[in-house]
């Protein structure tokens, strides 16, 4: 069975396209999901992506990945995760992903560290696999391909 990867993003994400285009660019979070639905395809992943501008809604499914399957057993096998501003306030969502002990990719379509200094700190990245920033929308698909080389590493080669 394929491996599936839940991507999620966080609050205004949805507005992509029309907020901040100078930051954040011209394209839509449609264009993006389909994106990494085709990547994932390509490298035989079922991705699902979900969108919330709510902080308990995130946190529900995060649980829902890791115990929502069957018999209460994961439902997703890695997570890519770009938080919006909850990244670097959640606490809760830390700790969801902590509880979920899935691998997390965590994603920003801006460089936040050339960004205000609020932006620096992230409450994901200690509990990431890793942190991709800054470049875009592309910034998920590659994502998706780090999470497919730690879902298959043995599979993939380069
Ligand atoms: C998205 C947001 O909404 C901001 O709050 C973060 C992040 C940066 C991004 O670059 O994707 O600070």
């Amino acid at each position: 069975m394929a491996k599936k990867i839940l991507v999620l993003n966080g609050p205004n994400i949805n507005l992509l396209g029309k907020r901040e285009p100078s930051i954040y660019g011209r394209e839509t979070l449609a264009t993006i999901e389909s994106a990494c639905k085709k990547r994932g395809q390509t490298l035989g992943l079922a991705v699902e992506c979900r969108q919330s501008n709510l902080e308990g809604e995130l946190v529900g499914w995060i649980h829902e990945a890791a115990y929502g399957g069957p018999k209460g057993k994961r439902a997703f096998d890695a997570i890519v995760l770009n938080a919006g501003a909850y990244t670097h306030t959640s606490i809760a969502i830390m700790d969801a992903l902590k509880a979920a002990a899935l691998p997390v990719i965590e994603v920003h379509l801006s460089n936040v560290h050339k960004r205000e200094k609020f932006r620096h700190r992230s409450y994901i990245t200690p509990v990431a696999e890793g942190v991709i920033s800054g470049f875009g929308g592309l910034g998920y698909e590659l994502a998706i391909e780090a999470a497919a080389k730690r879902l298959k590493p043995a599979a993939r080669k380069r």
